[in-house]
């Protein structure tokens, strides 16, 4: 990057579904403001963007992409937020720290509702947001027809500033509204000013409605256009700035980053529309000097790397920045990043994104305050549900404590995974947002922190009951050499309602089980049930000591435990053992047009339909709620993202145990004695 220009540092989000050309954007404004020279090939590589190994692998966005570049008196931060889910939590807590979100957008009425997500959450985080219609040299169909779509997933009104100019089957320029100016696209260069000539018409009615959709916002607009006044060329361009930063409109841009269309009339919008950092600063109340972190990074040699904004002054190296805990860490370098590059700097201004390294206390979300005392903010980023997990474990047993090192760091860079011990099946699982994101972010660990580790879907927790009763008379005795062992109990053993759980009590009278060791009969009792006659844990089930004997020398609590123990086996065993299984209670949300695909996908995975019905706050979408075995949830997520262009999500807790009969309980039980004889 060349010297600093004089006036505000923009932060700007590229934001959309994967493939609009959102990194191809970057690289476009990047080559447009002359911050670097046009490549010939294109594709993964050959941009600032999509350094990493594993974005070149997949050739697509796989982290955040940061860049700058100064455009006339100003500087602009770029952070281009892949669209894929694999890394949507990066995503979520970029946006926050952004004076404009670009939506970048397909030019294709059926692709707009992909952009519904991501205008929900700039909607609600208040983010002010402008829609890039990009790939317009693709658009084969008639702008009224995108921008009724891109308004069916927008809450705010859609507002076309421009209008395509088509020539034949293919764009080649267009009209700016509010100049009233007619251009044709050049590649690689600014548009050419051209006359209206026969586009007159058309531009009269396409401005009139721009300005109408102005006007529900400003009474006197309204009251020009209705007196038939024309309006000052200033108060519609105060109003298109003013409106946008307000959040009442989302304003509407076309171009082709690829072949550098609209891409200088975006770098314009950016200048004169983008609000300043004070207002984000404001939006966040932030009102202290600080950064708010986007990103933390362990960037091997280098060590931790925190991506953040800078707020409310400049930021010196070695400055000392206190976390919303009170923690406080210094600021070990300062970088500037474009892309893979990253250059070292004495101090970022306000309004830049940098990287700071060797913060100790930072994590994505919070606002390190430069003043000492704690700052906090008021963004929220919400935390995705962990919709899919994998149980992993160290391939190589000696790396076990460097694998719980190695995933401590990833679950703090990548805030959408997780890492639970399942305390019925000792297993360690990773959990995050689908199979490709684990997998990438396994990839990730083997190449920074070398640990490999093997994957397996979660073993269920399944668990057994009893449907019978029985009484049960067990005895552990042993004579060996000099101290015995004697043990003498009868316990009563019934089936509980579902989801009881397990009680015990005792009936003892006369101290034939002597007090001090009816705590071990229980405790007996307890070790049978951690594995029952089908070889699950045992619950709901209650237990009665009712009668027993002790011997005066060889009775002891071990032995009682033992015969406690000893009751439950072979008692059980005679109860007509159960097999349970975890149901969970979904709501799943999906475009309505998906509904009937998940209503007729759940009975194939014996789930349960509870009922669906409109999802709250999003038009256009409904909610299914289900009943689900815990055991096809790991598939659920990948079919449900299948048939609904990937917008599906849902959101599941764990509901009540019930009973597995038949093939598929006989198919369980003979899985589970494989495993034990593994
Ligand atoms: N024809 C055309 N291709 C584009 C355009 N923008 C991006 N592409 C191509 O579309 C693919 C995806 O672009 P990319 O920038 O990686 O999309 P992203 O997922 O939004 O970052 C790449 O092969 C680009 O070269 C465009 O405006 N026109
Ligand atoms: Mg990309």
């Amino acid at each position: 990057m060349g010297a600093h220009a004089p006036g505000l540092v923009r932060a700007v989000a590229l934001v959309g579904p994967t493939g609009t050309g959102k990194t191809n954007l970057m690289e476009a404004l990047l080559i447009a403001s002359g911050a670097r020279q046009a490549r010939a090939g294109g594709g993964p590589g050959a941009t600032v963007g999509d350094s990493s190994p594993e974005a070149r692998a997949r050739g697509h966005s796989v982290e955040l992409n940061f860049a700058g570049f100064d455009y006339m008196d100003d500087s602009y931060a770029v952070i281009d937020i892949p669209g894929a889910i694999d890394c949507a939590a990066e995503g979520d807590f970029a946006l926050p720290a952004v004076d404009l979100a670009v939506v970048v957008a397909a030019p294709d009425s059926a692709k707009a509702i992909l952009l519904q997500p991501t205008l929900k959450e700039l909607e609600r985080l208040n983010i002010p947001h402008l829609i890039f219609v990009n790939r317009i040299d693709t658009a084969r169909e008639p702008l009224p027809r995108l921008l009724e779509a891109l308004a069916g997933v927008s809450e705010r009104p859609v507002v076309a500033r421009q209008i395509p100019i088509w020539d034949g089957e293919h764009v080649t320029g267009y009209i700016d509204l509010a100049l009233e100016r007619a251009f044709a696209y050049r590649d690689g260069a600014a548009s050419e000013r051209r006359p209206l000539g026969a586009h007159e018409a058309e531009e009269k009615d396409a401005r009139f409605h721009m300005l109408e959709q102005l006007a529900d916002f400003d009474d006197e607009l309204l009251e020009q256009l209705v007196g038939d006044v024309t309006p000052e060329q200033e108060l519609v361009f105060a109003d298109l700035v003013k409106e946008l930063n307000q959040g009442l409109i989302t304003p509407v841009f076309f171009g082709d980053s690829a072949k550098g269309w609209g891409v200088r009339r975006l770098l314009k919008a950016l200048r004169h529309d983008a609000a300043a950092p004070t207002a984000s600063a404001e939006r966040l109340c932030a009102d202290v000097p600080g950064v708010y972190v986007i990103k933390t990074a362990y960037a091997g040699q280098a060590g931790k790397l925190t991506y953040a904004r800078v707020f409310g002054g400049p930021l010196a190296d070695g400055a000392e920045l206190t976390a919303p805990d009170g923690e406080r860490s210094r600021a070990g370098g300062l970088f500037q990043v474009q892309g893979a590059a990253t250059r070292k700097i004495d101090k970022a201004r306000a309004g830049d994104v940098v990287a700071i390294g060797k913060l100790e206390h930072a994590a994505p979300g919070q606002y390190l305050s430069a003043r000492g005392a704690a700052a906090s903010i008021s963004a929220k980023v919400s935390a995705r549900t962990p919709v899919y997990g994998l149980a992993i474990a160290a391939k190589v047993r000696n790396d076990d404590v460097r694998l719980a090192s190695a995933l401590a760091k990833l679950v703090e860079e990548d805030p959408a995974l997780a890492v639970e011990h399942d305390a019925d099946t000792h297993e360690m699982v990773l959990t995050g947002q689908s199979d490709s994101h684990l997998k990438l972010a396994l990839e990730r660990m083997k190449r920074r922190f070398t640990v490999d580790v093997a994957t397996a879907p979660p073993t269920t927790p399944y668990k057994e009951t009893i449907t019978g009763a029985v009484t049960q008379h067990a005895r552990h005795k042993k004579q060996t050499g000099g101290h015995g062992q004697f043990g003498d109990v009868i316990v009563e053993i019934k089936p509980l309602k579902r989801g009881e759980g397990f009680q015990f009590s005792q009936r003892i009278t006369g101290g034939v089980v002597p007090k001090q060791w009816i705590p071990a009969v229980e405790q007996g009792v307890r070790d049978a049930m951690a594995k029952g006659p089908l070889g699950f844990p045992v619950t709901d089930v209650s237990v009665a000591l009712i009668d027993g004997s002790y011997h005066a020398v060889d009775s002891s609590e071990m032995a009682f435990r033992q015969a406690g123990r000893l009751a439950m086996d072979e008692g059980l065993r005679k109860c007509n053992p159960l097999l349970l299984e975890p149901i969970e209670r979904l709501k799943i949300h999906v475009p309505n047009a998906c509904t009937s695909g998940v209503t007729s996908l759940l009975p194939t995975k014996r789930g349960q339909v509870l009922g669906f019905g409109p999802r709250e706050g999003w038009k256009g979408w409904d909610t299914v709620e289900a009943y689900l075995p815990r055991s096809e949830r790991g598939a659920l997520i990948g079919e449900l993202r299948s048939l609904s262009q990937g917008l599906g999500m849902f959101e599941f807790a764990f509901d009540h145990m019930t009973e597995v009969t038949g093939r598929t309980a006989d198919d369980i039980i003979k899985g589970k004695a494989e495993m034990a004889h593994a």
